[in-house]
């Protein structure tokens, strides 16, 4: 799902929201309804295009276990991106690397989804443009989702939700080396940094009450051409979770 105010993203609109969901046939609807609630009840506005694209998936999904969450609570803003720049050199990334993407970031907060660096060079790889890389096909399995938060006594937020099913799906790759994100939404001041060695490091707050610039960044060091990479982030199927008969 994509929602814009003024217009379609292409003719200029402002990016309002967006949303992915991978779901069995019988819950289409349910879902279908969430998607439009999100877009039509946002906090950066009210959408005049909105577009819901569905299709079947017909190949294996992947099972996934999800990252694990760690939360840092910190008392400013510039505290809290000084920690998610100290993660993400613990990933083995170079100063100079993290310092020029925080400025890709900040340079880009119109792009609607994730803008891809060459770990080694700090360069984006993607040639998406505005566009950026919009991780798709990706869910929570609904059950592992509950049994998840019962077992890790964690409350349900849907933000975090999606979030850590999109971080998951990213970093179960092995060219991705880590992900940084905060909300384009005014309202949502937590962000993250991700990775495969370390998990879900959430940090609170990552940027000011009422600032709507937000994005992702995704460092990556390829082995692989970078089309396959991108093909595994937009088009294969993942589900969050653990894997149980009743989906085989
Ligand atoms: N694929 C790639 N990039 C995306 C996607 C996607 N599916 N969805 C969003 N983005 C990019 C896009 O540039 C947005 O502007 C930016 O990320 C932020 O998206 O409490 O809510 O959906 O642990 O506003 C993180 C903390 C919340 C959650 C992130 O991001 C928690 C959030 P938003
Ligand atoms: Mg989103
Ligand atoms: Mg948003
Ligand atoms: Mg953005």
């Amino acid at each position: 799902m994509r929602a814009a105010e003024g217009g379609a993203h292409e003719d200029g609109g402002k990016h309002i929201s967006g949303g992915e969901k991978l779901a069995r046939f019988e819950d289409l609807q349910e879902n279908a309804l969430y998607l439009m609630q999100k877009a039509f009840t946002h906090a950066r506005g009210t959408p005049d295009f909105f577009q819901l694209k569905v299709e079947a998936i017909s190949e294996p999904i992947q099972f996934i276990p999800p990252l694990q969450p760690k939360w840092h609570d910190v008392k400013t803003v510039s505290k809290g991106r000084q920690l998610a720049k100290h993660f993400l050199s613990q990933c083995g990334i170079g100063d100079s690397v993290i310092e020029q993407s925080f400025v890709e970031l900040e340079q880009n907060y119109h792009v609607r989804g994730a803008i891809v660096i060459d770990v080694h060079t700090g360069r984006r790889i993607d040639d998406r443009e505005n566009r950026g890389i919009r991780v798709t096909r990706f869910d929570w399995d609904p059950n592992s989702y509950k049994k998840w938060l019962k077992e890790e006594s964690i409350k349900d937020n849907t933000r975090m939700k999606e979030a850590i099913a999109l971080a998951t799906k990213v970093c179960s790759h092995e060219a991705t080396v880590a992900e940084l994100c905060w909300s384009d939404d005014p309202d949502y001041t937590t962000g993250y940094v991700a990775s495969p060695n370390f998990g879900y490091q959430r940090i609170s707050p990552l940027k000011e009450l009422g600032d709507e610039q937000g994005g992702r960044i995704i460092f990556v060091d390829l082995k692989e051409d970078l089309e396959s990479y991108l093909s595994f982030l937009e088009k294969t199927p993942v589900l969050i979770g653990w894997e149980e008969k009743e989906w085989i």
